[in-house]
């Protein structure tokens, strides 16, 4: 879909004229275009309503959780001039909203592009993985004091029985008649059923606590500095709400750890590289670690196989649903998804005895 971003760029109170913009970045969900005026660098972006039904709760969140990381940095009172890039700016609407809707109803909202760094798809050394699981570790341990409880911008986001239970559905209609060709991918998600509510059950028991967590830590959804290597800003923010700290992690392990993308179609190159998975938990538990108790830590390493399965399960589903949630660029793209995530489900079970061992040395 195109769109006349000169125009829409309008809505905002923005620094200087329009002069240039494009698509940016490799998100799976909202329409993202970096954009410039004479003065200033942005992203503009167009919120999927058809995901995110209700975009007014969910820019509500995105401001109280960005003015809240900034009173943060205020009060750690670095002098600086690079605290603005910490956190995401939001630009406020003509008429003082976080939000811009166009004559079409499409939903936009526009923040300063953070200069002189950028996300990586697949990360090329532990220390960037250290960095990105300490910032996102930081984000945590800033949001647990943020007054009041986050909309849900989306329900069971992350409770894996349920993601199970959408993918049976989906299995059973076989709207597609795709079916047939997923047998052994089905197989396998469906031989660790037991699993997918063993957080879940955690919580239930009181060894495990809901936090404000991010919900998306896809290792693209960190800028780091191009300078000094550091996890400078947390983005994507549209998933920030009551969670358990283990969905961060096991992100973290889903999206840091392979040496090949998401979508590799030569699996043989897919798998996890152990000491990624070192560098993000000695960097998520050298921010998170003071706030997570023994339990927390020791469900750390199990978290990186259950959220891999669990997005694992949601492109499947995707596939046998007609490709209607992610966005796809070629054909069968959310099944050659759905298969990394498998291989790499098996590779983090083969070295899962020395993952639990690290982390209860750590
Ligand atoms: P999606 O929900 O579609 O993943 P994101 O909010 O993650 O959208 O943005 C897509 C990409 O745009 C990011 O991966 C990042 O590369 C880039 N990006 C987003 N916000 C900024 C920003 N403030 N400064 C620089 N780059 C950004
Ligand atoms: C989507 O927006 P993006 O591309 O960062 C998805 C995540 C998945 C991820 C898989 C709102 O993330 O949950 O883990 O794709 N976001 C939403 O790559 O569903
Ligand atoms: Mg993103």
């Amino acid at each position: 879909m195109e769109f006349n971003i000169a125009e829409i760029s309008k809505g905002f109170a923005l620094d200087g004229v329009f002069v240039t913009a494009q698509r940016f970045g490799t998100g799976h969900i909202n329409d993202t275009f970096k954009m410039s005026t004479d003065k200033q660098t942005y992203i503009l972006q167009r919120i999927n309503t058809a995901i995110f039904r209700q975009p007014e709760q969910l820019m509500d969140n995105f401001v109280r959780v960005s003015r809240h990381i900034e009173g943060k940095i205020a009060a750690e009172k670095i002098a600086n001039p690079a605290t603005r890039r910490r956190f995401l700016q939001v630009v406020m609407s003509h008429s003082g909203q976080p939000f811009f809707v166009d004559t079409d109803g499409n939903f936009w909202r526009c923040y300063i592009f953070v200069d002189e760094a950028r996300t990586y798809d697949v990360l090329e050394k532990a220390e960037q993985a250290f960095a990105a699981a300490k910032a996102f570790g930081a984000f945590q341990n800033d949001l647990a004091d943020m007054p009041g409880r986050l909309n849900e911008t989306i329900a069971n986001f992350h409770n894996t029985p349920s993601r199970f239970a959408d993918l049976k559905a989906a299995a059973a209609a076989d709207k597609c008649g795709r079916l047939k060709d997923v047998q052994p991918e089905l197989d396998f998600i469906m031989a660790r059923e037991a699993e997918y509510s063993l957080l879940l059950n955690e919580l239930a028991a009181g060894n495990v606590f809901e936090r404000t967590t991010h919900n998306d830590t896809k290792l693209n959804n960190v800028l780091i500095d191009d300078l000094t290597g550091e996890g400078i800003c947390v983005i994507d923010l549209d998933t920030v709400m009551p969670g358990l700290p283990h969905y961060d992690f096991g992100d973290m392990v889903r999206t840091g750890t392979s040496p090949a993308p998401e979508d590799e179609l030569d699996l043989s190159k897919v798998g996890m590289r152990f000491e990624m998975f070192e560098a993000l938990l000695r960097g998520f538990l050298s921010t998170a670690g003071n706030f997570l108790n023994a339990r927390e830590k020791e469900l750390l390493p199990f978290s990186g196989k259950l959220i891999t399965l669990e997005i694992g399960m949601r492109f499947l589903t995707d596939y046998l649903s007609g490709d209607v949630y992610f966005k796809i660029h070629r054909e069968h793209h959310n099944l050659d998804r759905c298969r990394t995530q498998i291989k790499l489900a098996q590779s983090i079970e083969q070295q899962f005895d020395a993952m639990r061992k690290l982390c209860d040395s750590l």
